[in-house]
């Protein structure tokens, strides 16, 4: 099968992204229950789901299937639709769900248009990260750069590009931990070896925010073990477009590790995870 994959396909692509998590990142701060509470929990105790990301994932699957039908759809919450045209949408309703269970502002939805097979080899060719409570909305399409759109009392565009930053004991270095006790001593364990040799550490509990940080330059570097592709689909290609690179253990990045920054950093990086493996 040819994917589509001209300037104006890519182009239709990233505008479905961009509207899309929009219009889920408005419903799901517009329709927030004054009581909102954890409607079920799915890995561990502290693995949440709440009603919002469930109507989040909803009113996206609803979206993609009456504009795009013959694409595949991969949602966090359980989405599944097998495609036939070579494009499969990887969403995450609410990225961050404890921080929005607790109305801390560093939530997102994110959207992103892939190729290949989502359970295995995918590659994301548009992708958008809306972050209702701040306006800001970052995308991306393959070879077209990455923006942050802010949709606020003032918008804006601004050109997005990874830190100059070429010390790794220079870098603010985001992370983030797994809702597993087991996954996260061995987390913590990492942590004690990478904290001393880079600037500072920041975990502000969501993937896609975070790699939309390192794109923006307000990261240096991030690392994480365990996300799933929702958490990232959206936010790899960002960094991607934004000059960066993003890796795992190998060249790609995976469950078992993603790491993304501008190169230099990402490789110093990847030899201090590495020291702490072997
Ligand atoms: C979250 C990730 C975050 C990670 C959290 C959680 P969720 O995704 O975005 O980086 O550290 O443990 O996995 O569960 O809020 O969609």
């Amino acid at each position: 099968m040819d994917t589509d994959l001209s300037l104006a396909a890519l182009g239709t692509l990233e505008t479905i992204c961009r509207e899309l998590a929009v219009q889920a990142g408005e419903l799901i701060v517009r329709e927030r229950p004054a009581h909102l509470g954890v409607a079920a929990t799915k890995s561990s105790a502290t693995d949440v789901v709440t009603v919002m990301d469930r109507r989040s994932e909803e009113l996206l699957m609803e979206q993609l299937r009456a504009r795009r039908p013959d694409d595949g759809i991969l949602g966090e919450e359980g989405a599944s639709v097998e495609g036939t045209s070579g494009i499969t949408w990887i969403v995450d309703p609410i990225d961050g769900t404890v921080n929005y269970l607790y109305d801390i502002p560093a939530y997102a939805v994110s959207v992103a248009a892939c190729v290949g097979d989502p359970a295995g080899d995918w590659e994301s060719v548009a992708g958008a990260v809306f972050n209702p409570v701040t306006g800001d909305l970052f995308h991306a399409r393959r070879g077209g750069g990455a923006f942050l759109r802010s949709t606020g009392s003032e918008p804006s565009v601004t050109a997005l590009f990874v830190s100059g930053e070429h010390d790794l004991g220079h870098a603010l270095t985001g992370t983030g931990f797994g809702y597993d006790a087991a996954k996260r001593a061995q987390q913590a364990q990492t942590l004690t070896r990478v904290l001393p040799q880079v600037r500072d550490i920041r975990r502000a509990g969501s993937a896609a925010l975070d790699l939309c940080a390192v794109a923006a330059g307000r990261l240096d570097v991030y690392y994480e073990s365990g996300l799933n592709a929702w958490d990232r689909a959206a936010g790899q290609l960002i960094v991607t477009e934004a000059g960066g690179v993003v890796r795992g253990v190998g060249a790609q990045p995976s469950r078992e590790l993603t790491l993304a920054g501008p190169a230099v950093l990402v490789e110093a990086l990847h030899g201090v995870l590495q020291s702490v493996t072997d």
